[in-house]
């Protein structure tokens, strides 16, 4: 049953991960590159060197340009990547197909007003899965990148959902296991998502054909850029149980998502994600803690990696802070009402000042 639980008494089990998206070259829409690519081995190998004990994967970053590829292909290379990550001690957290490449996804994947281009997305999402099972993850991930509009009247936002859950249903279909993590996010690249916040998510989850399989992922910048408060969206996706892995990073409010360092902008937010976490008892369920973080374009080669550690290191700093946090000091002063006392014990705990 949703929500059980409503004591604080457990903590966290933390396992990290990160995609080989994070680190980057540094192209943005407005210059080029400016860092060389790494190769798929020495990203594992700085996963692993810096703590992180997964990996993400969208579909073709397993296995590059496999709209051209084989099955037999796509399964040897799959394999590869697999036989890759035992040699390197790590696992596969998720895939995610990526349905916003390719000339059939410009209008959409499952929300394409083109039929053909709405098959081509469903039949890509099934390779996804069968990639995340060669690679022995237990997820996959719908990022709705263009599932949305650019002008309103293009597309029928009522028919959009339900087309959305058909699509899942398929997938739910095509492997009786995999459990699907829906990752919301408002706007960009599209002006307006069909599945812009964790609410709608949860709702779509309930609409499908097995709920119980259909969760969600929440990214810190995701929710900042629909205006909500990560560590609420969290615990909302919390209370229904279907907080299946989280994107943390950070966003200096309504500009570009620009997937900061976890903590870079707002600390005191990024601790209250901690411990929305920490007071459920994330990752007792095999929940991942994902860093969907951004090398700053500035960064040279040879340090390219960090904000991965940095964002590590800040998420253990502030879990040491939640989990040393007077519980019984906080308690007293909310049942006094005095708020603004409580505020103070905080910063003053957060700046490690003596209270
Ligand atoms: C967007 C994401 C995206 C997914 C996987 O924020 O990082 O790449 O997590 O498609
Ligand atoms: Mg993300």
């Amino acid at each position: 049953m949703a929500g059980k639980q409503t004591t604080t008494a457990v903590t966290g089990v933390y396992r990290f991960s990160f995609g080989p998206w994070n680190i980057d070259e540094g192209a943005d829409p407005f210059g080029p590159p400016v860092r060389k690519p790494e190769a798929l081995a020495r990203k594992m190998a700085a996963a692993k060197r810096m703590g992180f004990q997964g990996m993400q994967f969208h579909d073709d970053d397993a296995v590059p340009d496999l709209d051209n590829k084989s099955a037999a292909v796509i399964e040897k290379e799959a394999r590869r990547v697999k036989k890759m990550l035992d040699d390197a001690g790590l696992k596969a957290e998720f895939v995610a197909p990526r349905l916003w490449f390719s000339p059939k996804t410009i209008d959409g994947g499952y929300t394409n007003n083109d039929p053909a281009c709405r098959t081509y997305a469903i039949e890509r999402s099934k390779i996804a899965i069968d990639i995340a099972n060669m690679l022995d993850a237990k997820t996959i991930v719908l990022w709705l990148a263009r599932e949305g509009t650019y002008i309103r009247e293009s597309k029928n936002a009522r028919l959009a959902v339900l087309q959305i859950r058909d699509a899942i249903n398929v997938m739910l279909d095509h492997d009786p296991k995999m459990v699907i993590l829906i990752e919301p996010k408002p706007n960009e690249p599209v002006d307006s998502a069909i599945i812009p916040t964790i609410g709608h998510a949860v709702g779509l989850a309930y609409m499908t054909k097995d709920p119980d399989r259909v969760c969600c992922l929440v990214e810190t910048a995701h929710s900042i850029l629909a205006g909500l408060d990560p560590s609420d969206d969290m615990a909302y996706a919390l209370a229904h149980d279907k907080l299946k892995s989280v994107h943390l990073n950070d966003q200096g409010g309504l500009k570009f998502d620009q997937d900061k360092s976890f903590g870079s902008y707002n600390l005191r937010r990024a601790f209250n994600q901690v411990r929305v976490l920490e007071e459920y008892g994330y990752g007792r369920k095999g929940e991942w803690v994902g860093l969907d973080v951004k090398t700053m374009r500035t960064q040279k080669q040879a340090v390219n990696t960090k904000h991965l550690s940095n964002s590590l290191a800040t998420f253990k700093a502030l879990l040491e802070k939640v989990r040393t946090l007077d519980r019984k000091l906080e308690a007293e002063l909310i049942k006094a009402r005095d708020y603004e006392e409580l505020d103070r014990y905080i910063l003053c705990h957060l700046m490690g000042r003596k209270y």
